[in-house]
């Protein structure tokens, strides 16, 4: 401990950047940042490198891009040593990739772990950041990097009585490092998004009862997801680079895109033939490697959706159940569309009980189990599927101060607002990794990272030449941006619905559609051609 002491206080408390985390995004900045010769502080709050791999370790996580592409793209040597076992990475393993780049890096050595930055304030006199930790330590920087995540503020609902439960309750992003051991008890899961969708299924296999409590029923797409054989992996080390290049500029970052072919323009029989043959292939390509009007146009949709809804209906053997699981009401993947491996299938085991809460809601919990209006279930363990507090909740989370004391959550208060995703105004020499505004959550995470990290560098050397150390983005920039994304939100079918992207899961936060959904490759292009034009919107000095 005393040494751990000796190592912080010998670490620099002037550098010319903080960065705050230690997931995909943390890791690959500080490596670049350090390439560039610039002096570093980093943060993380965890134990270790991961950050939502770190903390979403519940059974069945696992990502929904595909293997290859979710990873480090800068680095060759990475992309030639390591070997995925399988098409969709299962946490453990992505893990072990984050710590394999770690070491391989060296990049451990930079980062203070279990250390959560509380606050960061800019200063006008100095111009850069003073950044404290909940240690105490203050430390001062030029700028100040977030790569907090998107999806990292774990959200608990406010149901009565939620801490009267005397079972073990866990928040799947919160859950514990030595494992959970589900044989022998009767186990009630609140929630079923991606993580519940995910989780669901091996609970049910290990426990002795799975009751699920739904609130409101999800499409999901089966993954398929399935060993890498030798010939594959040797096909897609040979290729990587181009398959890179091509995610770099699809609408999602993922190595397929949208065709360019409205379902409705087609026969009917022909885009059902489509599907059913991309529902074959599993994976997000049944709906982002699809027909160009599926999330814009609700008859399109509508094809889709019932796509769907037939399939929980053939493989969900009672009725009233599929009845229960069918989703109606709202567009298929306006809220995040999940992948799943036996989800709906599993509904068909003796062990499990579909609870639709909208015909009888949850009352209260209780000491020994959940009421609804129906009946109390009793339960030994409690799992929270319940979600994020999204893109806004872990950069609030942090008391962040820009020019005269504004607190950024106080200047949130109606919805983010951010120029081109990655900066703020009133908040100069600030970049937020993935931040709001920017493609994020609608893409494959590394390759947003990679564009933002590697943007946000050529801006600090931007800066650097022009003998300036500060850059900031003028009221009028931002006000554009979010209008623009705003607009383009407008165009699809996505403000319709209750979600976290529209920041509707959480009480009291503006319903502000977060990401911008103007694909990842057109994103990119309007991020170049700023710095292009010597960071147009921006003032720099
Ligand atoms: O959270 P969610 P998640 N009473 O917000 C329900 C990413 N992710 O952790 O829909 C009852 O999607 C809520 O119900 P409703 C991915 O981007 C990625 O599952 O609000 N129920 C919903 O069913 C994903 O989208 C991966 O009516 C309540 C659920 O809880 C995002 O993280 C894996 C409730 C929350 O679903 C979040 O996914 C996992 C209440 N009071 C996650 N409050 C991969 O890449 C909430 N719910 C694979």
């Amino acid at each position: 401990m005393a040494g751990a002491q000796q190592a912080q206080s010998s670490r620099p408390q002037e550098v010319d950047v903080v960065v705050i985390g230690a997931g995909f995004a943390g890791l690959h900045a500080v490596h670049r940042f350090r390439e560039m010769g610039l002096s570093l502080r980093a943060f993380e709050q965890g134990s270790g490198v991961g950050g939502t791999w770190y903390w979403n370790r519940y059974p069945g996580a696992s990502s929904d891009s595909e293997s290859w592409v979710y990873s480090f793209a800068f680095s060759p040597e990475l992309e030639q040593e390591w070997t995925w076992s399988k098409r969709f990475p299962e946490q453990p393993e992505i893990l072990a990739y984050l710590e394999f780049a770690a070491q391989r890096l060296d990049l451990k050595r930079e980062f203070d772990f279990d250390t959560r930055v509380s606050a960061a304030r800019f200063d006008e006199n100095t111009l850069g950041w003073q950044v404290t930790t909940e240690h105490g330590e203050t430390v001062r920087s030029r700028y100040l990097v977030t790569a907090v995540g998107c999806l990292s503020a774990a959200q608990l609902p406010a149901i009565p009585g939620r801490d009267d439960f005397t079972g073990e309750a866990y928040h799947t992003g919160q859950w514990p490092h030595a494992g959970v051991d589900f044989g022998g008890k009767r186990v009630g899961v609140i929630g079923t998004g991606s993580s519940g969708i995910q989780a669901i299924p091996i609970i049910a296999a290990a426990a002795t009862e799975v009751v699920v409590f739904q609130r409101t029923p999800n499409f999901s797409v089966p993954a398929r997801n399935h060993a890498l054989s030798p010939k594959r992996v040797a096909e897609l080390k040979q290729n990587i680079r181009e398959i890179r290049e091509a995610c770099r500029w699809t609408s999602i970052g993922q190595p397929y895109d949208l065709r360019d072919q409205a379902a409705l323009d087609r026969p009917r029989e022909e885009v059902l033939a489509q599907m059913e043959a991309d529902w074959q292939k599993g994976g997000f390509e049944w709906m982002f490697g699809s027909y160009n009007d599926l999330l814009v146009d609700p008859r399109a949709n509508d094809i889709a959706a019932d796509f769907v809804r037939d399939k929980i209906r053939g493989i969900v053997k009672d009725p009233e159940t599929a009845r229960r699981l069918i989703p109606t009401g709202y567009p298929i993947a306006t809220k995040r569309l999940p992948l799943d491996q036996g989800y709906f299938e599993t509904f068909n085991r003796d062990n499990v009980t579909l609870v639709d809460l909208r015909e009888t809601p949850i009352e209260r919990i209780v000491a020994d189990g959940v009421r609804t209006s129906g009946k109390t279930f009793e339960l030994d363990m409690l799992v929270f599927a319940t979600g994020f507090d999204a893109l806004t909740g872990p950069l609030n989370r942090i008391e962040i101060r820009g020019r005269n004391d504004q607190l950024l959550r106080e200047k949130w208060s109606e919805g983010p607002r951010t120029y081109l995703g990655v900066t703020t105004a009133g908040f100069p020499n600030l970049f937020m990794i993935t931040g709001p505004g920017s493609p994020s959550v609608l893409g494959n995470m590394p390759t947003s990272i990679e564009q933002h990290v590697d943007w946000i560098a050529e801006c600090m050397d931007f800066v650097r030449r022009q003998g300036s150390s500060l850059i900031e983005p003028s009221a009028d920039a931002e006000s554009q941006w979010c209008a623009h994304v705003k607009e383009l939100a407008d165009g699809t079918l996505f403000p319709q619905v209750d979600s976290w992207y529209m920041g509707a899961n959480v009480p009291g936060k503006p319903r502000v559609f977060l990401p911008y959904i103007g694909g990842f490759g057109t994103y990119r292009q309007l991020c170049s051609d700023v710095a292009a034009r010597d960071y147009e919107g921006f003032e720099v000095r």
